[in-house]
């Protein structure tokens, strides 16, 4: 019998990425598929549709659908040999939500293996452009929200974060106040996480506790919807959200349209996916006091906390290792996408001269300093590139070396005083874990 794996999805905003592990851990297959460059029919620009409004982003839910027949044909082809796979988990892009149509719990059940799931899924879903968490188009629904919850501190109380226009809470009032004809129609929302699992599980997959924490619905403490927030989003969403589940959940089997079509043991079995950074603090085995920086298309920073509280900057999520316990969360949209550009400017669109650069200045910038927001940032909420030199003087260009060193300061100095704002004290043993794709670049790391 050949020897059992495990296999592990992301969900992400530019592509789908599979890992397969062994029971020592290691790492025995790779996949992936880019959004951009192996579905183009779909046109995303970065895995995404970025509106003329400038604020409405969503991708198309069938890519993703499209991009998992695609790695499963790919995986075949190269010979992985899908009967080792005892459990799969995974984790999606955080807030994005999903819309099945009524009725589509049949058809997701009955998935004929002769077909792509995307041409068996195509006519399931009400919205066809999902949400993500790219979106900041929901300010009215957030101050609705913030209002009907008696302010913003007290909804943080409650759900862990004040209200954000990213929140899926939002994005479904948004939803059901621009078009309630669609909300009528839709039996079951899903985040990303939980339309993944929903996917293999060939039936609704519940939202778990740790991504269901970035919704502005879930009671983080009692783990269970809030009604108030429900109320004041959408009528009758708690049928359409189910039960939210600890983040470790065995679901069930795999549902037989993979046995069938990619000869999956039909005992393998579906643990529930959860956000990325969830999944990240789970993967990259945080324990108290560490503090750990994902430097993806978004940078995030989180930690394991105890006693968490719940304040008007920031996230407090249900940790997903531990359901007593808790993590806190920052996001900052200007992350890659924002160094992407400065190295375009300043570096020639070269890691090795960014690199040069930020070797050929002193740390401290010789005291200047820069914020770079191309988009509007979640934390702080501000816009625009602002620079400072020494005196303190808003200045409107640095020399380029400068200018590189002021970004990679400026980003993770924000990091700092954020977390520190949450209660978080950086200490002499403190361990600071990177990861996402520019943790590779040792000369940002050093920035840390
Ligand atoms: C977290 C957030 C992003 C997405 C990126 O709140 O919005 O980090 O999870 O995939």
């Amino acid at each position: 019998m050949a020897a059992p794996c495990y296999l592990g999805w992301d969900f992400s905003t530019q592509q789908l990425k599979v890992i397969a592990i062994d029971e020592q851990l290691r790492v025995i297959y790779e996949d992936n598929v880019h959004f951009d460059k192996d579905l183009p029919e779909f046109k995303t620009q970065g895995g995404v549709y970025i509106h003329s409004d400038r604020l409405t982003v969503t991708s198309p839910v069938l890519m993703w659908v499209k991009a998992l027949d695609m790695i499963l044909e790919k995986m075949k082809s190269s010979g992985f040999n899908f009967s080792q796979v005892r459990a799969m988990s995974g984790a999606g892009q955080q807030h994005g939500s999903v819309y099945w149509k009524k009725g589509s719990t049949q058809i997701l059940k009955n998935a004929s293996s002769e077909l792509p799931l995307h041409q068996s899924l195509k006519g399931c879903f009400s919205v066809s452009n999902s949400p993500i968490w790219m979106d900041s188009s929901t300010a009215s629904q957030c101050r609705a929200l913030e209002k009907a919850l008696g302010g913003a501190q007290h909804l943080a109380s409650v759900t862990g974060s004040r209200a954000y226009e990213r929140f899926t809470g939002n994005q479904i009032a948004k939803i059901y106040s621009q078009n309630p004809e669609v909300y009528k129609q839709t039996e079951r929302i899903s985040l990303v996480s939980s339309f993944a699992a929903s996917l293999f599980l060939g039936a609704y997959a519940p939202i778990d506790y740790s991504d269901g924490s970035g919704m502005n619905l879930l009671q983080i403490w009692e783990k269970a919807w809030s009604k108030p927030c429900l109320d004041a989003c959408a009528p009758g969403l708690e049928e359409r959200l189910g039960c939210p589940v600890p983040s470790h959940s065995v679901l069930g089997p795999i549902s037989p349209y993979y046995s069938q079509r990619y000869g999956f043991s039909p005992d393998c079995k579906i643990v529930a996916f959860t956000g990325d950074n969830p999944a990240s603090l789970a993967g990259m085995r945080l324990q108290e006091g560490d503090i750990a920086i994902s430097l993806g298309t978004s940078d995030t920073l989180f930690l394991w906390i105890q006693e968490p509280t719940p304040a008007l900057e920031g996230h407090i999520l249900c940790n997903p290792v531990d359901s007593q316990t808790y993590m806190a969360l920052l996001c900052f949209k200007n992350g890659s996408l924002m160094r992407e550009r400065i190295r375009d400017d300043c570096a020639s669109g070269s890691w090795d001269e960014f690199s040069k650069a930020l070797s050929s200045t002193a740390a401290g910038n010789s005291g200047n300093l820069g914020f770079y927001f191309d988009v509007m940032e979640i934390t702080p909420e501000a816009v625009g590139i602002h620079r400072f030199n020494r005196d303190n003087q808003k200045v409107s260009r640095f020399p380029k070396e400068v200018e590189i060193r002021a970004l990679i300061e400026g980003q993770f100095m924000a990091k700092r005083i954020h977390a520190e704002k949450l209660g978080y004290k950086v200490l002499p043993r403190t361990r600071i874990l990177a990861t996402g794709g520019a943790s590779h670049n040792k000369k940002i790391l050093q920035g840390l």
